[in-house]
């Protein structure tokens, strides 16, 4: 039940724009939607020591503050009244906030993308159990908060590597989005700190592996799979895309399934914010998922997820993606000249479907008008499909992964798990004084969403 809503303004913290969205509270969280009956867009889950007040900054009338201990919501209401009546709940809201935390020193675990209680934390913090995967950067490992026994996944990266590859934006980039993602298809992050030589991310844990080992040891995925894996993709690609985000890697490799057989993309290092209608030029993602415009490096915007996304079906039903080619070059050639061939199991629909996103053209691309996912959501190989259900993983996936226990790893690739654990040794002498600096203001709780990026 909700205690207050309505449309409201909110000051970005980053941008500084305002933007009017739909604002609910339910129990001491206010909630953000682009409007009303939408999806969750983001929270702000409200402490005991956080204020609320009137307030004359930020140009515009009848406008409130919320302060909490890292920055200031700055919100404006239609109306006075509106803004006092909000003011008035908030305020209720911070006292039952008091009450209801004031045993609560150790921290919440909450779903995905979820807020935890403010509390700094470090790795001392954390037992390592299994190392899940391994990157340029660092390395992925199954950890345990000590204080509360919860599973997480803890990406670590170290700094030095990070500043010789010029990798830092894209980190603070993926901080950036993870911390403002609720959405039952992404991997949300919790927690985000540093110590000298590397940074930490504290992500959810997503038992199943990636689906990129499914596909490797299945083959290809039967065409009711597909359909079920790419509605969720959808729904998730069209939550980053409302999010003023371009995901821009999407590949088997950046996508999990949780213990009940439901994907989660993850991976937002190359994720890019973009204000809508922008376009971008930046020479990224793998190379069988390139779309031809951002290999002819033009400027290019949030179509070039619905290419990977035909990409990634074609490859789901076959096993391999449509232009594959073990010379780079040819493939290059083929992404950007070549009609896709389909096999001849493949029926209509999907077809149909792969054929409008895989569209050189991204103008006239499925997807690529104002209503983004909507477009292909209404595309005949979905017909059928409830969308609700789908979003609420009513409906039941066909494969679910065999976990013996809560941490049971063996759906991760056997590599990596014979890694020994624990947290490995870094010289921070080796670091210049920059690199430092560029990390300043990476340690934080998730502080979710109405923040920096918006
Ligand atoms: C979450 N769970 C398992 C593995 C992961 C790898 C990368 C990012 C998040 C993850």
């Amino acid at each position: 039940m909700s205690l207050k809503e309505g449309y409201l303004e909110k000051q970005g913290g980053f941008l500084k724009s305002w933007k009017k969205k739909w604002y609910e509270v339910k129990g001491t969280t206010i909630y953000s939607y682009k409007k009303k009956g939408s999806e969750a867009l983001s929270q702000i889950p409200i402490r005991p020591k956080y204020t609320v007040q009137a307030c004359t900054e930020g140009k515009k009338s009848h406008c409130f503050k919320i302060n909490t201990e890292s920055r200031a919501y700055l919100f404006a209401a239609s109306s006075d009244k509106e803004a006092k009546a909000w003011i008035s709940t908030i305020k209720e809201l911070i006292s039952n906030s008091s009450s209801s935390n004031a045993s609560a020193a150790s921290i919440k675990p909450q779903g995905s993308g979820s807020i935890a209680p403010n509390k700094k934390l470090s790795v001392e913090d954390f037992d390592v159990i299994s190392v899940l995967g391994r990157g340029t950067y660092g390395k992925v490992q199954l950890v345990r908060l000590k204080s509360n026994a919860q599973l997480y996944a803890m990406k670590t990266m170290s700094k030095r590597r990070l500043a010789e590859s010029d990798q830092i934006e894209q980190t603070i980039t993926e901080r950036n989005v993870l911390t403002q993602i609720v959405h039952p298809f992404l991997v949300g992050a919790h927690y985000s700190f540093q110590n000298e030589v590397k940074i930490f991310l504290v992500l959810d844990y997503v038992p199943g592996g990636e689906l990129f080992g499914r596909l490797k040891e299945e083959g290809n995925f039967s065409e009711s799979r597909v359909k079920l894996y790419s509605a969720e993709l959808l729904l998730g690609l069209g939550h980053l895309h409302s999010l003023g985000l371009v995901y821009r890697d999407l590949k088997p490799e950046n996508i999990l399934v949780d213990k009940e057989g439901h994907i989660r993309i993850t991976d937002f290092g190359l994720a890019k914010k973009t204000a809508f209608g922008e376009t971008t030029n930046t020479f990224c993602g793998t190379p069988e998922y390139i779309a031809p415009e951002m290999l002819l490096k033009q400027p290019y915007d949030k179509v070039v997820d619905w290419w990977s996304f035909g990409i990634l079906i074609f490859e789901m039903l076959t096993g391999l993606p449509p232009f594959y080619d073990e010379n780079v070059n040819t493939m290059y050639k083929a992404i950007l000249h070549v009609e896709v061939e389909y096999p001849s199991g493949m029926s209509g629909p999907v077809k149909d479907l792969i054929s409008k996103l895989l569209d050189k053209n991204p103008k006239t691309r499925l997807g690529a008008g104002p209503t983004d996912a909507e477009e292909i959501k209404a595309h005949p190989f979905f017909n059928g499909i409830d969308w609700k259900a789908v979003y609420d993983k009513k409906t039941k996936p066909e494969w679910v992964p065999k976990l013996k226990n809560g941490v049971d790893v063996t759906n991760f690739d056997e590599e990596f798990l014979a890694e020994p654990t624990g947290f490995s040794f870094e010289d921070p002498t080796l670091l210049d004084t920059d690199t430092q600096s560029a990390f300043a203001g990476f340690t934080c709780v998730a502080d979710s969403a109405l923040d920096a990026l918006e």
